[in-house]
């Protein structure tokens, strides 16, 4: 198989405009994060030339978000929905003519039959994964099933391994012969097997291979070969997973917590259109900080990230944008974006588990719910028995929830100590969890707070969307999550900061901006440094609060972040040690007028900062009065006492539905659809009167919740 790149001299004809651009690409690069009146979302017609092709060919479209038609001299050859998988168009016998005028639609305009509809996450139009022409001999694999017509899955019998080898041939005659070798990392034979072509399967037996493991991911090249035909080369891995409600997880039968991180593909002023450095570059960054596990969500991402999690050791939740809203509409579309995830990537041996949804009951529970993530659940298992199946559930979603009992494993979103509640809140929901369902294998599936680099201070408190209250939010978590042995492991939202265009918080408009890392990658928050002392074994020492420099003369803390067990600061000449463990925090550090030169060592290695000791502190550093928050005014109030100068559950529909921030509040949670004559029906009524109804039925708690958010908005 070859593979001829087409990525370059498209023409896209768009919004009643044509422009000359290569691939990948998307038109929302750059209104698709900056937060202002939306952005374009319509059909754009990709168009190029090409020679004629007398070998068999497929077109391999990376993606096209989010509904695409393809068409070659003005005929329809494909139509698909998602624009998160790859899309694969047998050419052969097609591109007759000198010149063939290829045309691609990539269509992101809103549609009610394809997920995601709703969701906190930019939907970025275009063919952002670029486009290849394979070509091969005529007898060759049926690459459209997955990019290369073989799959491998590897099974541990009592003694040593198999192999096991699916394929479908194109073109092959009876009696074909397809030969299969399995080859080490140093391309030593292990096994191999000879085979008809119509047999499409074959079993290697491999004795002891050396086991892919996160820290030694061990890769195997299985090598197809159809005798007078075409080759192909696939990587796989040996590994077993297991799960445990009571130990965790189990990685070839060792015991390991999964420290991980979770993924949004997007970069700053680039959307979802990346070249492979970007990928590289983000799986340096999960590496740093000591991951071992990456939630990638919510959709399928570039097959290449999932190759480089395969050889950087990485653990990989993968999912589907069954996310926010339900619909039974929309079930058709669930089932073949599932489908082509779980055959698109399932010779991955970083990827344990599939996930079939995310926060599914964040816009209410509906009829059919439960019925269609079974129907989502059967096809994952179906596909692929080799591995469990995961869903995110959210906060509000009760833990005897029957859908809580669908998947073979769990995740739950929580936000204590951000958007509600407080950190102990998240102490009481697991224990409560611990009596409700305690033979669930529970992760944390998502938590994190928002760290804008800018808001400093020196008590950071919630809702101040500063990267100090950041650090402390995760300081918090990742003691629970430690303590929680039981549970398998979490994924820190976000590792990225990422774009979500309907979004407008702490001062900054179409982004979220939980990251670890800045939307550019440049820059490592306070919380990088804080996982990176608990998770990795690479020596460093990081002062927080670096970019706090000017402070109240008189005395401050200097945090220190370092996986060595010894901490020096010298301050303006005055040395101070502390022994610990990843937090290391001196208190009452005098800060003199003017300049104080600060060092912190550790292991021989050290970070300096000069911090400027001032009268007043920069108004700069503040989140400024006004700025978007669905979280401060609530946290600030510190008690869950209603005040009546702002919304809550006690009024009524009418009264909300005028004021525009509960707009943007229902817009996240509900999205853009709540029929009109639904809400004025209900217009009359308080709030809590309808969140009690019987196919609501939220209880006390999550009112509660509701009202947290509610009291954050001005009547
Ligand atoms: C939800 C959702 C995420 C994320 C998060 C947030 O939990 O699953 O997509 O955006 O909200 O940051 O609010």
């Amino acid at each position: 198989m070859k593979s001829v790149d087409l990525n370059r001299g498209w023409q896209l004809d768009i919004d009643g405009k044509t422009l000359s651009v290569d691939l990948p690409h998307t038109w929302n690069a750059l209104d698709g994060q900056s937060g202002e009146n939306g952005y374009l979302r319509t059909r754009g017609t990709y168009s190029k030339k090409l020679p004629a092709e007398k070998a068999a060919c497929c077109l391999k479209i990376g993606a096209a978000n989010s509904k695409s038609a393809v068409r070659l001299n003005g005929e329809t050859l494909a139509v698909h929905e998602g624009g998160y998988s790859a899309i694969f168009v047998p050419l052969t016998g097609k591109l007759i003519r000198e010149e063939n005028l290829l045309e691609v639609d990539a269509d992101n305009s809103p549609d009610e039959s394809v997920y995601p509809t709703m969701a906190d996450f930019t939907f970025y139009g275009g063919l952002y994964r670029g486009v290849e022409l394979l070509t091969f001999p005529e007898k060759h694999f049926d690459v459209t099933l997955n990019g290369s017509g073989i799959f491998v899955t590897p099974a541990k019998q009592k003694d040593g391994w198999l192999a096991e080898v699916t394929f479908v041939t194109v073109g092959t005659l009876p009696g074909d012969k397809v030969t299969l070798t399995l080859a080490d990392a140093e391309g030593n034979a292990v096994a191999s097997a000879t085979v008809t072509a119509e047999s499409g399967k074959a079993t290697l037996p491999v004795s002891s291979p050396r086991l892919w493991d996160v820290d030694d991911p061990y890769l195997y090249t299985l090598t197809a070969e159809i005798v007078g035909g075409d080759s192909v080369s696939v990587e796989t891995g040996f590994r077993t997973v297991a799960f445990d409600a009571d130990k965790g997880f189990f990685l070839n039968g060792r015991h390991l917590k999964i420290k991980g991180v979770s993924r949004h593909q997007d970069r700053e002023n680039m959307g979802n259109a990346l070249t492979p450095a970007e990928h590289e570059e983000d799986i340096r960054l999960i590496k740093e900080v000591g991951a071992n596990s990456v939630r990638l969500a919510h959709y399928q991402h570039s097959d290449y990230f999932y190759t480089l999690c395969d050889r950087a050791g990485l653990l990989v939740w993968a999912e589907v944008p069954v996310i926010s809203r339900f619909s039974k509409k929309r079930q058709q579309n669930a089932l073949s974006q599932l489908r082509e995830l779980i055959l698109q990537s399932k010779n991955h041996p970083s990827i344990f588990t599939w996930s079939i949804a995310n926060e599914i009951t964040i816009a209410g529970e509906s009829r059919g719910l439960e019925k269609a993530l079974r129907e989502l659940n059967d096809l994952a298992h179906s596909l692929d028995p080799t591995r469990p199946t995961a869903m995110a559930a959210v906060t509000m979603c009760p833990a005897a929830s029957p859908l809580n009992s669908i998947t073979d494993i769990l995740g739950y979103n929580h936000y204590y100590g951000w958007y509600v509640g407080v950190f102990t809140d998240l102490d009481k929901w697991l224990a409560n969890w611990r009596k409700v369902a305690p033979d669930k294998k529970l992760c944390l599936s998502e938590y994190g707070a928002e760290g804008i680099l800018r808001y400093q201070g020196a008590s950071p408190v919630p809702g101040d969307y500063s990267e100090g209250y950041q650090a402390i939010f995760h300081e918090n978590y990742i003691e629970r999550i430690n303590a929680a042995e039981w549970m398998w492991g979490s994924y820190v939202w976000n590792m990225f900061d990422f774009g979500s265009a309907a979004r407008n918080e702490g001062g900054v408009r179409g982004r979220n901006n939980k990251g670890l890392v800045t939307f550019d990658r440049k820059i490592k928050k306070d919380a990088f440094f804080l996982y990176k002392a608990y998770w990795s074994d690479e020596p460093f020492v990081h002062m927080a609060g670096a970019r706090y420099l000017k402070r109240l003369i008189g005395t401050t803390e200097i945090k220190v972040y370092s996986n060595l067990s010894e901490v020096e600061i010298d301050v303006n000449g005055e040395k101070r040690v502390l022994s610990g463990k990843a937090v290391f925090r001196f208190e009452d550090v005098p800060v003199k007028p003017g300049d104080n030169t600060v060092v912190v060592r550790a292991g021989g290695l050290e970070e300096r900062a000069v911090i400027e000791g001032v009268e007043t502190e920069p108004e700069e550093y503040r989140l400024p009065e006004g700025a978007g928050s669905f979280v401060r005014n609530w946290f600030a109030s510190g008690t869950d006492e209603i005040d009546p100068t702002r919304f809550s559950t006690e009024d009524k529909v009418r009264d909300l539905v005028a004021n525009p921030e509960v707009q943007a509040l229902i817009k996240k949670f509900v999205g853009n659809k709540v029929p009109r004559f639904l809400i004025s029906l209900v217009k009359p009524f308080r709030v809590k009167t309808l969140l009690k109804l019987p196919f609501v039925k939220l209880d006390e708690q999550m009112i509660s919740m509701v009202d947290r958010y509610l009291q954050t908005i001005k009547k």
